[in-house]
């Protein structure tokens, strides 16, 4: 990898370990982190949850952001620690009501698609202030040595709840939008993909060492909507980046993206992608590991079933893919009744495991 160029991640020689595989390195042991690594599963996790009084009070009070975001840090000493948020704060900070009711996911008030712009992306930006100084404060809370990682939804995935007002089974409310208006939801991505650079160019300023575009929902459009929806617009939040002259790695997640995965490595110009846990490893190993490193992807639900099947995952993960640059991560987020035990087992067969022997 060419380094020094405009908009090319560099890695310097005692970088962070995470930026150092994002940007190209192959590190032994991998790097390890975990998606929703603050979360439910957690007894600290809930008690803070329970201080705040819910869920957006969590993510918008940068004390207890700060402590959320660091007790799995403090707990397990994962190489990297993510901003504690959500995805869905945007919509919110565009002019949508959003609530969190107790024991289900989130709600937005749906509103008139014709009607846009909610407010201009700076408004939104402004009003996210408490996120940015959340970063700053995880930041100075860290060991030296942990990756801070900044996120945003990626604008197809927003638009899908921002559209259903929820969480759907298959999001089918945003894609019949997407075949009988097109032109509606383009704006709102338009909207998005604007409010996505300033929110994460906010986030590296205030201390973000690299950020995670989540697009949970991408791989759920055909070929020709996965390009306009989910490839586009990631392209031009990478491109937007880069021109504000922001170098820091970007990785792209485009869940259930299967074999448009390189293509989407290639059009996006993401540093980095993950991969959920349905991605082929051999597939990945010959086809998307030369085109940039991966991070994954074990199946969430053996943080659950545990056992040797659980240790055999993690050696199918490091034996194909371990080769290549590779941060070791879940496919999706630890579920609530993943287990502590499981977690620490985890850790500890990655750290511990020995040079690879390609399983492919
Ligand atoms: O405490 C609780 O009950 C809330 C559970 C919870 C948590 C812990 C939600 C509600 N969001 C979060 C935090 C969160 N969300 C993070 C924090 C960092 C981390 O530890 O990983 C991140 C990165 C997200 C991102 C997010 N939110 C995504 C993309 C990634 C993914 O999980 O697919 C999505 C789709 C959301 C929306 C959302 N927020 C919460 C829920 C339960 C959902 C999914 C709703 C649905 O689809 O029905």
């Amino acid at each position: 990898m060419d380094s020094g160029s405009p908009g090319t991640p560099t890695s310097q020689p005692g970088a962070r370990k995470v930026v150092r595989v994002l940007s190209g390195e192959r590190l032994w042991p991998p790097p390890i982190w975990m998606m929703r690594q603050a979360g439910r599963y957690l007894p600290e996790y809930r008690a803070t949850r329970a201080e705040a009084g819910g869920f957006l009070e969590l993510c918008y009070t940068p004390r207890l952001a700060t402590e959320v975001t660091l007790q799995p840090i403090r707990r397990f000493g994962f190489d990297a620690a993510i901003l504690f948020s959500d995805i869905l704060v945007v919509p919110q900070a565009l002019g949508q009501k959003l609530w969190f009711a107790e024991g289900e996911g989130p709600r937005l008030e749906t509103f008139d698609l014709a009607a846009l712009p909610l407010v201009d992306p700076a408004t939104a930006i402004g009003r996210l202030a408490p996120v940015f100084e959340a970063v700053a404060s995880i930041r100075a809370g860290l060991p030296a040595e942990t990756t801070l990682l900044g996120f945003c939804g990626a604008p197809w995935t927003v638009a899908t709840y921002m559209i259903a007002g929820r969480g759907t089974d298959d999001q089918g409310p945003a894609r019949r939008a997407a075949q009988t208006d097109p032109a509606a939801v383009q704006r709102l991505i338009d909207l998005l993909v604007e409010t996505s650079i300033g929110y994460l160019a906010a986030q590296v300023e205030a201390g973000a060492d690299a950020v995670q575009i989540f697009d949970t929902w991408g791989g759920n459009l055909d070929d020709a909507d996965f390009e306009r929806f989910a490839v586009e617009p990631v392209r031009r939040i990478v491109e937007g980046l880069r021109g504000r002259g922001i170098g820091v790695p970007v990785i792209g997640f485009p869940k259930g993206a299967g074999a448009r995965l390189p293509a989407y490595v290639a059009r996006t110009d993401v540093s980095a992608v993950g991969l959920d846990w349905q991605a082929s490893l051999g597939f990945v190993r010959d086809h998307v590991q030369p085109l940039a490193p991966v991070q994954g992807n074990l199946d969430p639900l053996r943080l659950v079933t545990g056992g040797a099947g659980l240790d055999a995952a993690i050696d199918r993960i490091l034996g194909t893919l371990g080769a290549g640059p590779l941060v070791f991560n879940l496919g999706h987020g630890i579920t609530p009744d993943g287990r502590i035990d499981n977690v620490t087992r985890m850790i500890e067969r990655v750290r511990g495991a020995g040079e690879v022997r390609d399983h492919g």
